[in-house]
């Protein structure tokens, strides 16, 4: 099949809040610097759902979306050293180039080598590898679109990985799992004793939870509106449950509860909601001098989050990550043996396993509550 278009099954998004089309598609073979990948297994992110919503100022239509992948590198392009044919790999919308300003700052994982165009939905050459059945064009998503059995990606948007390693769930070393852990030691780097807060029980907040354990940090406290995440929360090693709808006194907010809860505040605090009203008591439950609040949660278009300037004035510090903070390329091996030596936690986060053609139940699954991951299969 190489340098040849493949017809294959994809789950198009043609239009916001529609369920997925599942048709065959056409994917173009790999330029230069582009691999071509088999997804083996993909996931659903809420990022998925959010962007398939409407709400995503980037979001394009009609396009391929799905970030949370795994899979087999089918071919290469001119010019890509860093993989082969038939490699196992975990695609990346973090992209690591190694050689841009981001990447050589040794400040962040943020890469600028192919943001802008992934932004808009095409490869860094301006043009998009998938067409459908009549000839349209159908634009990329987030350096990844998993939602197809076949896709290309740019070099720097993959890492291969131990092959012993089971697909069928380091997919989810592709977002959420390594977007939690990674905020909790690596952004925030929580320390033995300290306090914590998370607001939102999902993979991405149970993953903060499961890195904060894995610190010894003291209180570790989960805030979800689903009282059904309590139990979920206590497996992966949170101290304290607060619903706010039901676990509050009369007049007291969920800020109040917080501060009393931990003498002043917490350490470190983190919204994996995308709420702004929740970014802002994540922010102010935050301990006086030296409280950091991490932003994880994506939220809508013209959503804004305010606070009063005076609990920056009082030392408090709010910052965010994208995936955790980690540098895909060099460090997902790091995470992949975490997995293999059961220090990270990766099959407890599956709840539902489906096939690729169920991927609208797999959607309405992810807004039951019910479910932290749901792994797809082709
Ligand atoms: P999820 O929907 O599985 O989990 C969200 C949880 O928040 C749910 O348990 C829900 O009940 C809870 N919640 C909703 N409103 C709440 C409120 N007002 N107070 C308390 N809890 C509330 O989603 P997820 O897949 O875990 O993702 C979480 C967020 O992180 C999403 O916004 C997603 O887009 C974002 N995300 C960001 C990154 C990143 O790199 N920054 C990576 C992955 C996901
Ligand atoms: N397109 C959105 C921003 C979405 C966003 O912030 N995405 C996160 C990853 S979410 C993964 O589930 C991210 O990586 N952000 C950093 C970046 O460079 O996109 C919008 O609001 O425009
Ligand atoms: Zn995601």
């Amino acid at each position: 099949t190489t340098g040849k278009p493949i017809e294959c099954t994809a789950a198009v998004a043609y239009e916001p809040n529609k369920p997925l089309t599942i048709e065959k598609i056409f994917v173009d073979p790999p330029k230069s610097h582009e691999v071509r990948v088999k997804v083996k297994y993909v996931a659903l992110c809420h990022t998925d759902a959010y962007t398939l919503s409407g709400a995503d100022p980037e979001g394009l239509f009609p396009c391929v979306l799905g970030h949370e992948c795994a899979g087999i590198v089918e071919s290469i392009g001119p010019n890509v050293t860093n993989v082969k044919v038939g490699d196992h790999v975990i695609l990346l919308y973090t992209a690591e180039c190694g050689e841009c300003k981001l990447c050589k700052s040794g400040k962040t994982n943020l890469c600028n080598s192919v943001r802008a165009t992934q932004g808009k939905g095409v490869m860094p050459d301006g043009t998009s590898r998938f067409h459908d059945k009549n000839g349209k064009t159908l634009y990329h998503f987030m350096g990844c679109s998993g939602f197809s059995e076949y896709t290309v990606v740019a070099d720097v948007s993959l890492v291969a990985i131990d092959p012993q390693a089971p697909l069928d769930k380091v997919c989810l070393l592709g977002c959420g799992i390594t977007t939690g852990f990674g905020a909790a030691i690596k952004t925030a780097n929580v320390q033995k004793g300290d306090n914590v807060v998370i607001f939102g029980a999902g993979a991405v907040g149970l993953s903060v939870v499961q890195g904060a354990k894995l610190r010894k940090a003291g209180k570790i406290i989960v805030v979800d509106v689903n009282a059904n995440k309590k139990n979920w929360a206590t497996q992966f090693g949170s101290t304290d449950f607060i619903n706010p709808n039901t676990d509050l006194k009369k007049g007291q907010t969920i800020v109040d509860k917080i501060v009393e809860m931990t003498d002043g505040g917490v350490d470190y605090s983190f919204d994996c909601t995308g709420n702004v009203k929740v970014m802002r008591d994540a922010f102010e439950c935050c301990h006086k001098g030296w409280g950091k609040c991490v932003l994880i949660g994506v939220a809508a278009s013209g959503q804004e989050f305010s606070t009063r300037p005076f609990h920056f004035i009082i030392g408090k510090v709010c910052t965010g990550c994208a995936f955790g903070g980690f540098h895909g390329r060099s460090e997902m091996g790091g995470l992949i043996k975490d997995y293999q030596e059961g220090k990270l936690k990766v099959d407890e986060f599956i709840t539902h396993r489906r096939s690729f053609d169920e991927i609208n139940t797999a959607f309405e699954d992810l807004h039951t509550g019910e479910c932290l991951r749901t792994v797809l299969n082709y």
